[in-house]
């Protein structure tokens, strides 16, 4: 709508094209190591769905039009006693950020549109240090003003993004004005329609990053695609002189290695490693890694470990692994709403690990760093994924662009967690030519990104009398057969369900990445009655006997480790907004099945042992 500003660009995830993006830059690799200021806290807002702060009564953006004044970033106060304006933040109400605000107020439970959000700090600015405003997480589209002026616009509701704030920050106090908007529209990612609540804010942390004249700005240090004696990845300097000598240490494993940096900044990897005792849902170990050059120092925690598939089986670290999974939505069913910090997030995995998970699904779009590296300190192998979901515009090449610049931020982000070991590029998406060619294209990057880890989709069935098949033509592109089915849910009943069978003519591993049944907690009746814990948990245990007949099958995701709010779901009784497929309630009770998949879990894992 508003073009015109050159601060309005996207995101691209590269360093060169974010430089020429007005002041949005790359986000820094591994921010939360940076020397920074906390931004969270309770931040004033206005709800605007007229979009009042924005343009003007003829519908001129104000920061295009010659009225000029009036848009809200200003956080104007009058003068005197004798101005006008029509808005206050000091007089708003205010909400907690990081969190979404869905759940901070009745008025906002089914809002979708503008909010705008505002938080004053102080700064003492030093010379020759670069500055970063840097945002978790905003959904869906943010304009982002620092003491009145813009600084840019990003759209993707579960990407980081930051902004260089280095000439523009004011000793003393300055300002932060943030135009969210959650509006839902057919050409984004995701698209209008999805199973999950569309809750808007600033949903992640707001740090003020503070980094020196020349900084380490992303780095990749992780095995080698399929071997456990080498290292590899690379190193890319930012700020003033990028070429630099840069050491890279692993203390504990008496490693130490120093590259030189191009005049780009940029280095490869490329060094053997010994003895390191690698990463696993057993033993999860993160080792220190120390990076240091050009006057700047980096420390991070990073596991070690191989993934890879041959033939059928998947291999973690070279020895065969049963993926026992969960899909989980970000939503913390007690608030409800978005997490709001690593406690909330912790529950949700450690009711995963309670039922003998050693994998995760982060279902459908980029959970929250935090969530991976808690994943990667709990022994979580992670399925990470965009939302592209259902049915994308696949012909706008725009929206295949803002996709494949989700799934570059994401990689990049995450690229150093060893919990990672999927990347997934999207979920359900129907069948067509030009769907194929955008999927299969996201799977490319996905690939050209990051080799070492597996690329996948969640594929849909097919149903031929009693034969359930998979073909897709984008199985080509992917390492795992995977596939949702709902059997015994959305077709045939417990009563019909052992009547079918799956054929699955990919030699390669089977991972069923959905399958389930609603219950409402504390419903009890007979296996034939829907939304009985019985139900589900009959289902569950059909589901074992139809899956455990698939030669190939190597993981499962069951859909969902909880309740969840969906707009969706609107069963009076049984539903009321949320879908019930969760084997914990949104009053974080465990139903029957919960114990049942643990059961199933603990007898794979002697199999497997
Ligand atoms: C699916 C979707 C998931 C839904 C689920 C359901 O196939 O991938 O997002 O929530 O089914 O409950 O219908």
């Amino acid at each position: 709508a508003h073009a015109a500003d050159p601060a309005d660009v996207q995101l691209a995830g590269q360093p060169s094209k974010a430089a020429r993006a007005g002041s949005l830059m790359a986000p820094t690799q591994n921010i939360y190591a940076r020397s920074h200021v906390s931004l969270d806290g309770r931040w004033s807002y206005i709800i605007d769905p007229y979009e009042n702060g924005y343009y003007d009564y003829r519908h001129m953006p104000f920061d295009q039009s010659d009225s000029g004044k009036g848009g809200f970033y200003d956080d104007r106060k009058p003068k005197d006693k004798t101005e006008w304006v029509e808005y206050d933040f000091d007089h708003a109400p205010t909400m907690k950020v990081p969190g979404d605000w869905n759940s901070q107020a009745e008025k906002l439970q089914l809002y979708e549109g503008t909010v705008w959000l505002r938080q004053a700090f102080q700064a003492d600015p030093k010379p020759g240090k670069h500055y970063a405003l840097y945002f978790g997480a905003v959904n869906y589209e943010a304009h982002v003003y620092l003491n009145g002026k813009k600084l840019g616009m990003h759209k993707g509701g579960f990407t980081p993004f930051q902004f260089d704030v280095t000439d523009k920050l004011a000793k003393g106090r300055n300002v932060v004005v943030v135009k969210a908007d959650n509006t839902r529209h057919q050409d984004e990612i995701p698209t209008v329609n999805t199973d999950w609540w569309n809750y808007g804010g600033i949903t992640r942390d707001v740090l003020l990053a503070e980094l020196p004249a020349t900084y380490i700005a992303d780095y990749k240090v992780q095995l080698a695609k399929g071997d456990a004696r080498r290292v590899e990845g690379f190193i890319q300097m930012a700020g003033n002189s990028k070429a630099q000598q840069v050491t890279v240490s692993i203390p504990e494993a008496g490693i130490r290695t120093t590259v030189r940096t191009d005049a780009n900044g940029r280095a490869a990897l490329n060094f053997p490693v010994n003895k390191l005792t690698f990463w696993s849902p057993e033993q999860p170990k993160l080792y220190s890694v120390e990076l240091s050059g050009g006057g700047d120092k980096v420390v991070d925690r990073i596991g070690f470990r191989t993934i890879e598939t041959r033939g059928q089986d998947i291999l973690l670290n070279g020895k065969s692994v049963f993926l026992r999974g969960i899909s989980m939505h970000e939503e913390n069913p007690l608030i409800p709403g978005r997490p709001r910090g690593a406690g909330d997030m912790r529950m949700l995995l450690q009711w995963a690990k309670e039922m003998n998970c050693n994998y995760v699904r982060l279902a459908h779009y980029p959970h929250s760093e935090e969530m991976i590296r808690l994943a990667d300190e709990m022994g979580l192998m992670v399925w990470a994924e965009v939302p592209v979901y259902w049915t994308i515009s696949w012909t706008n090449p725009d929206t295949y662009a803002n996709a494949n610049a989700q799934l570059t931020d994401l990689v990049t982000r995450d690229k150093n967690r060893a919990s990672v070991v999927v990347w997934s590029v999207g979920n359900e998406t129907p069948i067509g030519g030009p769907r194929n060619t955008f999927m299969s294209n996201l799977a490319k990057t996905a690939r050209s990104l990051d080799d070492t880890r597996l690329v996948a989709a969640a594929l849909e069935i097919h149903r031929k009398g009693s034969d359930i098949t998979v073909e897709d033509p984008l199985a080509d592109y992917l390492d795992l057969a995977s596939f949702n089915e709902y059997a015994g849910w959305y077709w045939a009943s417990n009563a019909e369900m052992l009547n079918y069978r799956f054929d699955v003519r990919y030699n390669k591993p089977v991972v069923v990445t959905e399958f389930g049944a609603e219950a409402l907690g504390g419903y009890h009746a007979d296996a034939d009655t829907r939304w009985s814990e019985e139900y589900q948990d009959t289902l569950y245990r059909n589901q074992f006997k139809m899956l455990s007949a698939i030669p190939g099958l190597r993981g499962m995701t069951p859909w969902v480790l909880v309740d969840f709010r969906s707009p969706r779901r609107q069963h009076p009784y049984f539903q009321d907004f949320w879908n019930r497929k969760g084997l914990v309630t949104d009053a974080g009770k465990k139903k029957l099945a919960f114990w049942t998949m643990k059961q199933f879990y603990d007898d794979v894992q002697r199999k497997y042992a």
